[in-house]
Order: structure tokens, then sequence, then C-alpha cells
């Protein structure tokens, strides 16, 4: 019997990875747990443990596959990785020879990104670059909004995240929307909020569900309607300023656009003044627990305000991010040691210096916002896009299902005259693909891999790869070679030879240890961003036109909305009253997971209803029930829970779908009821504003 123990990372884009240790008997995976060298505070979570129950899933992949029967089915037939990639080579070759580059979308580079060689990004982008160039999908479906709004109020790339480990100095922690047991964001988090609470910290959660890091750590639960944030934080801003609680040096000496700010709560030109009372009834919080907690926040310093991505994945969630700021900025906590800066909270500290696989900029491009890919493949030029779409090359995204309609999504693909896949699985979307290539996964290939916290990872690798599955650098080499671009793709180096290159070039120091350990930690772990610029603005001014943090914006006024941020709610519609929110599964990474039977039977699957709303609709728990909107309909079991506020029901995103005989879904596949039309100016998705109906099925 062979033992054998290695460093391994999962490489998922939820922060990047966590560092984990794997246990290899006679070349089977049989356990993975915590990295023995890992820092205190850092874990892993539920899907790097149980990564063995996707590498040894009975449907995992294991041959190329040509799809026989029509899309979307699961009609195919196995064969040879000679003649998948001269098929793909040659179709491949024509559409670029025809219509040239901008008719190929470059699809995906999600899943596993973050890895310095394996990263499905890179390795796509670098080979349909040196072909000539691509359709590249802008924005982004996890922060567009907030990514679009940030750099007006911070100017771009302000150093804008905070170190887990500064919680240290909290006296007040807000959750915004922001689940972090689940959503985890980095290894860390969960560590720090838990050592956070053992000292006694309040910790708040502000969020239509009692989340499970609410439930976990016995926080307070403030509930909010989905997509109301804008308006409690207009309101919270409201007393700060009307009871002179605004922290008003911070003001004068790190900020600009105060007094329009004001004046737009205050309700300037006939409108509304943004009061608790205002708020009260659109957002579900009672006006004199919005008076509690502006006071509370205005005494409680530092506060670190750390907001989810759920509250700008909404409509007008441009909006959002900007009012967090402000309250941050109101209450003299930006830069502060364990306050925050209101935007988002990781990837933007500076963490080791690690050489990547390079992509190339591509000759000739077109963009689309990443939320309109299927409405550029079904409009074309035609519907005022850039590019006439022909091909979709998809390595590392399940777009059918995690794509905004569904329908939308399934009917794009169903239009190109070809499409590719590499994964691991028969997903809903490779079933739309011409030809399914078997990957890697990451605990079959070697890597580092670069986290959202202060470190790299090395992942060795723990098993061979399973049958005849390739990496996708690999697969890539070999279709490189065919397209005679083969010695510009490998500049003549083996994967080996490509992560010594990024090494070399990284601030590791021992890259021996590096390997036998699995972690190189950065020095300093508990960094609040923008502490420069607090410590002096003069020398370290922001990439803002005034260098300080701009309250109201004259140049976001020019994108055709108010230069002071404000609360943009989507109104009300009856026929569709109940606010539908879509969240991430702690056993999954969006829908990778979702064919795998233990995943299935441990996370609370169905639609999360209240027991009011279920009640008036004479629901009994675990019953079918209709859900619909517009875009869909599904027919799935409720799960009555008082943990969703009434109003709100909630589906766990990324379930893929199954279809009965009248095409109504019945797995719960969420993205069957949200829309392409996302929030503005951003254009970005708005995957927690979805108003639906429910009822009972013979209705
Ligand atoms: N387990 C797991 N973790 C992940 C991922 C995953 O798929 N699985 N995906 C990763 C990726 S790519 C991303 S972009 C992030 C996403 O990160 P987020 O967008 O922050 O995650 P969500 O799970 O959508 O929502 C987080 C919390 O916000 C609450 N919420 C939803 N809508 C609202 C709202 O309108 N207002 C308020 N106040 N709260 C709201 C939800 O109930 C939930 O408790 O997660 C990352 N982490
Ligand atoms: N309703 C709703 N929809 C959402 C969201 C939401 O909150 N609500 N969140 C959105 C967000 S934030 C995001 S980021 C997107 C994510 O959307 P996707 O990136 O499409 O989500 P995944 O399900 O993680 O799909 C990744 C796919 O890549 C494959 N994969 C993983 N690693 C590798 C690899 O190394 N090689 C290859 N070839 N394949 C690999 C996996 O098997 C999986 O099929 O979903 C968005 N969709
Ligand atoms: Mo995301």
């Amino acid at each position: 019997m062979q033992v054998r123990e290695v460093p391994v990372s999962c490489n998922k884009d939820c922060g990047g990875g966590c560092p984990l240790w794997a246990k290899i008997i006679d070349g089977k995976l049989v356990s993975i747990r915590d990295n023995p060298h890992r820092a205190p505070y850092m874990h892993g979570c539920v899907r790097g443990y149980q990564a063995g129950r996707l590498l040894y899933a009975p449907d995992r992949l294991t041959q190329p596959l040509l799809r026989v029967g029509p899309r979307g089915s699961r009609a195919f037939t196995p064969i040879g990785w000679d003649e998948a990639l001269d098929r793909i080579a040659s179709s491949l070759g024509e559409v670029y020879h025809h219509y040239g580059p901008t008719a190929v979308m470059n699809m995906g580079g999600y899943g596993s990104g973050q890895g310095a060689l394996h990263s499905t990004s890179s390795t796509c982008s670098r080979f349909l670059s040196l072909l000539g160039g691509y359709t590249y999908l802008s924005g982004s479906y996890s922060r567009g909004a907030s990514n679009f709004a940030i750099p007006y109020v911070l100017g771009v790339g302000a150093p804008e995240g905070m170190d887990p480990g500064a919680l240290v100095n909290s006296n007040f922690i807000i959750l915004w929307g922001a689940d972090f047991y689940v959503n985890r964001f980095g290894c860390e988090w969960e560590g720090r909020l838990r050592q956070a609470r053992q000292r006694g910290v309040p910790i708040l959660g502000i969020d239509p569900r009692r989340s499970t890091t609410i439930a976990k750590l016995g926080a307070e639960w403030l509930p909010i309607l989905p997509g109301t944030d804008a308006a409690l934080m207009q309101a919270l801003l409201y007393v700060l300023m009307t009871e002179h609680l605004a922290d008003e040096a911070f003001i004068a000496k790190y900020t600009t656009g105060y007094e329009a700010l004001r004046a737009s709560i205050h309700g300037q030109n006939g409108a509304t003044p943004r009061t608790p009372e205002w708020a009260a009834p659109l957002t579900g919080v009672p006006a004199d627990k919005i008076t509690a907690l502006a006071r509370r926040y205005a005494q409680l310093k530092p506060t670190a305000l750390l907001p989810g991505l759920s509250i700008q994945r909404t409509m007008g969630g441009e909006e959002t991010l900007r009012l967090s700021i402000a309250l941050q900025a109101v209450t003299g906590n930006i830069g502060l040691p364990g306050g925050s800066s209101g935007a988002h909270i990781w990837g933007k500290l500076p963490g080791p210096h690690l050489g990547r696989l390079p992509v190339p900029p591509p000759r000739q491009s077109a963009s689309v916002p990443v939320l309109h890919w299927p409405d550029a493949v079904l409009g074309g030029r035609a519907a005022g896009f850039p590019c006439d779409i022909h091909a979709i090359y998809n390595v590392g995204s399940n777009f059918v299902v995690q794509g905004s309609d569904m329908h939308k999504s399934m009917r794009a693909f169903e239009k190109v005259e070809l499409a590719v896949c590499h994964d691991w699985f028969l997903t809903p979307t490779a079933r739309y693909c011409d030809i399914v290539l078997p990957a890697t996964m990451p605990l079959e290939r070697e890597d580092v891999v670069v986290t959202s916290t202060n470190m790299l990872l090395y992942s060795q690798q723990a098993v061979e790869p399973l049958q005849d599955t390739r990496d996708d650098y690999a697969i890539f080499c070999g279709l490189a070679e065919r397209m005679g671009i083969g010695r510009a793709y490998t500049q003549d180096r083996t994967p080996a030879e490509w992560l010594a290159c990024s090494l070399a070039t990284s601030d590791v120091p021992d890259i021996a240890e590096f390997k036998r350990t699995g972690i190189y930690l950065g020095s300093d772990h508990n960094r609040s961003g923008l502490d420069d610029f607090r410590h002096d603005p003069i020398v370290y001014p922001l990439r803002t036109p005034s260098g300080k943090i701009e309250l109201a914006s004259e140049q976001y006024a020019r994108t055709g909305y108010c230069a002071a941020p404000t609360a943009r709610l989507l109104a009300p519609n009856p026929a569709y009253p109940l606010s539908l929110i879509t969240p991430v599964s702690p056993y999954r990474t969006h829908s990778q997971g979702s064919n795998i039977a233990w995943i299935r039977k441990h996370e609370a699957g169905g639609l999360w209803i209240n027991p009011q709303d279920a009640a008036q609709r004479g629901f009994q728990p675990g019953q079918l029930v209709e859900v619909f909107n517009p875009q869909g309909m599904m027919r799935i079991p409720c799960r009555i829970t008082a943990d969703i506020m009434p109003g709100v029901v909630c589906l766990l995103h990324g379930v893929w779908p199954e279809f009965d005989t009248q095409g109504i879904e019945t797995a719960g596949s969420a993205n069957i009821l949200t829309t392409t039309e996302g929030t503005l100016p951003s254009h970005a998705s708005r995957t927690h504003s979805i108003q639906v109906q429910v009822r009972h099925p013979e209705n």
C-alpha cells in the first residue's frame, strides 16, 4: 500500500482557493482536509473537502463526444481525440476564414480561473487571440454594476479591500447581503468573523434571509426586501445628517460632493426627503429600527461594513455600492484599521507577485456585455451589436444554466454554426455543443493558485488524469498545432517549464519549500485598504478628478443618472408580488455539482417561502407549487421556513434544469425566471430583483 499526502487547492472562483491537503492511497484520492501548514483562521469548505465526489462521479466525461442528435439533447457518440481535434480545427478555421475573428464568441473563463497555467480564461483566450482574435464578454455577472460605479467614487484601481485579519480592530460589523460562511470570498473570513463574535463584537446581518452566516454566528438579523438596500442606506444617511452624527472632519478632509449628497437625501426639487418613514414601506424595515441603527452606527467605531455582491446584482445596483461607500465616509470609517471602504472587500489589496500564462492582445476584437451574450448571438449587427456570432468556444462556463433568461440562452446556442465545449460533465450547456472535450480537474494537474488573500498556493497533482481526459492547456496545444500556431502557443515549453517560469518571476523565495507546504504567505494580513489615503490624502490621492472620495460625481452624471447616488427601485408589480432572490448553494460553486446525488441530498433545495405567504396560498410543506413570471415557469416543492422574510422567495441558483412534456421546468433552475434586461448604465445582471408569483399547480 502506497500512501501519499500532498498540498492541493480547489481553484474555484469564490476567492481563489483554500489551502487543502489530499491523502492518496495507491493512486486513489481518499480524503481532503485542511492543509496543516495553513495560518490560523484559514480553512476550506465542503466543496473542497468533497471534491472527490466530482472527481470520481460516475457521469464524469472520459472521452471526446460528437453530437449526433438535436442541440440540447443528450445524443452524443464518443470519438477519438484525433478526430475531435481535426474536426474542431477544420470547422473553426472555416469560421475564421469566412467571417473573421469577431464571429467567434470567447465564452467562459470561470470555473478554474485562478491557476498560473491551468486557467480556463487564459488558456482559451491565448489560443483564440493567436488565431486572430475573438468577441469577448465584457463586464461581469459577479459585480458588473459595482465595477462600473465604484471608480466614480474612489477612482480607478483604489485599494478598496481589506484583509479579514483587520477585523480584529472592528467594533461593529455589518454583513450587508454577505453570507461569508457560504460565499467564502477566500479561506479566512469565516474564522475571523467567529473570532470577532467571541470578542463580543456586535454583528448585524442585513439580508432577506437568515443566512447561514447569521444563523451560525448567532448574529442579529435585520430582514430587508431584496433590491431596496439603497433606500435603507439613504435613510441611514438622513438620520446621520439630521441628528448631526456625521463625521464632519472626515468629510471635509477626504470627500467632495457632500452638499450635493445632502441635498439629494433631503429631497431636492420637490422630491420626498429620504426619511426612515419614507424607507420603511419600501424596504420592509421599520422606521424606528432605521433610526436606532443609524445612531448605533455613528457610535461604534471602527465599523466594518462588509457588502456582499448580491446587493448590486439588482435593479439600480450601481447606486447601492456608491451609497455604501458614502455611509462609510460619512461615519468616518474609511481607511481606519478595522473600518472598511464600503466597496468590494476582496481582491484589491496587493498580493504576492506571480507570472501567469500570458494572453497576447487580439489583433481584432469586439465586445458584448456578458449579460447580453444571447441577445448578441440572436440579434447580431442588425440589433446594434458590433459583431455577428457564428461560433461559440466555451471553456469554464455553463451559461445555459447560469446566464439570465435560460430560454433565450438555449435559442442562442441553437443558432450558431459551431459550438465547442471543454468540461468535466455533459452539462446542459455542453449538450448544446457540437463537440465536447473531457477536461481534467485541478486534482489531476499541478499548478500555482492565485487567491484573493495575501498568499499563493501550490497545488500538486494528487491523482493521474482519469482515462482519456486532458488538461485544457494540452487540448489547445493539440488544436494550435493543427491550426499552424503550435509553437506560438507553447513557446516550446512543457507545462512544467511554464510553471517553473511563473515561479522564477514570483516573489516566492524558496520554491522547494513552497511545493512541500503548498503555502506562501505575504507579510501583512491585517491591512485595511485606503489607510495610506487616510494617512495623507495629498501624498496618496485617489484617482478621481478631485483626488478625494466623490460622494457625488459630475462624471457619473454624464452617464445620464444623478450625480448623487439615489435609490432606483423596481416598481411593484401586483401580478408578480413576490421578490425572488437566487443566492449560491453552500455545496456547489454555481452549477458545479448539481449532477451529484450526494449534493442534491444535502442542500436545502426547493422554493423557500415564508409561512405567512405559504398560508395565504394554502401551501403545505413540501408540496409542489408553480413559480412563474413572463420569462418562464417552474413546478417544484416548496420549503416553508421562517428563515426568509414575508414577500420574498428564494431559489439556490445553479440547478441543472429538467423539463416536463409541457416544457415546464421541474428541477428549480432559477434562470428560467430571470431576464437579460439588466440594470443601467452598467448593463449588469440583476438576478436578485426578480418579480414572480407562486400558486397551486392546478390553478
Ligand atoms: N458556495 C459558493 N460560494 C461562492 C460562489 C458559489 O457559487 N458557491 N460563487 C462565487 C461568486 S462567482 C460570486 S460572484 C459570489 C457572489 O456573492 P454574493 O452575490 O454576495 O452572493 P449571494 O449568494 O448571491 O448572496 C449573498 C447573500 O445576500 C443575500 N441577498 C440577496 N439579495 C439581497 C438583497 O437584495 N439585499 C440584501 N441585503 N441581501 C441580499 C442572500 O440572501 C445571501 O445571504 O460568491 C462567490 N462564492
Ligand atoms: N440566477 C442567478 N444566476 C447567476 C448568478 C446568481 O447569483 N443568480 N450568479 C452569476 C455569477 S456571479 C457568476 S460568476 C456566473 C457563473 O457562471 P458559470 O461560470 O457558468 O458557472 P459554473 O456553474 O461554475 O460553470 C463553470 C463550468 O466550468 C466547468 N469547469 C470548471 N473548471 C474547469 C476546468 O478547469 N476546465 C474546464 N474545461 N471546465 C471547467 C464546470 O464543470 C462548469 O460546468 O453565474 C451567474 N449566474
Ligand atoms: Mo461571480
